[in-house]
């Protein structure tokens, strides 16, 4: 199994925390998203992934994208030990969670809409930090609720174990620090993070831990 990545990329890094949560071996391949125009448009890589996004998985001859997908794919093949509830339910409001970072928060600051913002849309990197804060704050502010709806607000977002979620979550606390958010408004998911990353398979995966880390 081969795990296409970047180090800073943290859609790449809730495939890690999942590789390593079920303790898959695999090795890494380094895309890097910023040298050489982007190694991510290389015509090698986009082989890979069409999209030409990490993370990309290879496994057993067939290569798969969206690290959502990954991770699902991952718990189907890798049951033990699961990051999906065992009711039907459960599962249901940790994609909810995951979902809410995934496709609504972090969409807006990949680093193509980051690229647009400050090309064609001719913004400095002041209105675009503000831009990406602004984003994590209105995702946070609705997922800061669910967490005490639906968790301890102190050790995961949902239930009593590490779920997809969480995997969200720690990566996009990262970010929200690199951009500098006040995260005052937030205390559960500052309270769900620390627990998180003192987690081997969080802490272990973190961008400074990468072999490609700068
Ligand atoms: N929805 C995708 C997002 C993938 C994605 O946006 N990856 C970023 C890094 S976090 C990327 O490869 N960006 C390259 C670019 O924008 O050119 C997933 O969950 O895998």
């Amino acid at each position: 199994m081969k795990l296409f990545s970047y180090w800073r990329s943290s859609a790449a890094w809730r495939v890690r925390i999942a590789l390593s949560w079920k303790g898959i071996p695999h090795g890494t391949v380094p895309v890097h998203l910023v040298r050489d125009g982007g190694q991510q448009h290389s015509e090698s890589y986009h082989e890979v992934n069409p999209q030409d996004r990490v993370p990309a998985l290879e496994d057993e001859g067939r290569v798969y994208a969206q690290s959502l997908a990954i991770i699902e794919y991952l718990e189907e093949k890798f049951p033990e030990p699961p990051l999906l509830p065992v009711d039907f339910a459960g599962r249901a409001i940790v994609r909810q969670m995951a979902l809410l970072v995934a496709c609504e928060i972090h969409p807006l600051q990949n680093l193509d809409v980051l690229g647009y913002l400050r090309g064609p849309l001719a913004q400095g990197d002041g209105p675009v930090a503000e831009w990406v804060r602004h984003w994590i704050g209105q995702g946070f502010t609705a997922l800061e609720e669910l967490a005490r709806r639906h968790g301890d607000g102190t050790h995961y977002l949902h239930g009593g174990a590490v779920s997809m979620a969480d995997l969200c979550l720690a990566p996009m606390m990262y970010n929200a620090r690199r951009y500098h958010l006040d995260l005052r408004s937030f205390p559960a998911l500052v309270a769900i993070d620390s627990h998180l990353m003192t987690l081997p398979a969080f802490s272990t995966t973190r961008p400074e831990a990468q072999p490609d880390a700068e």
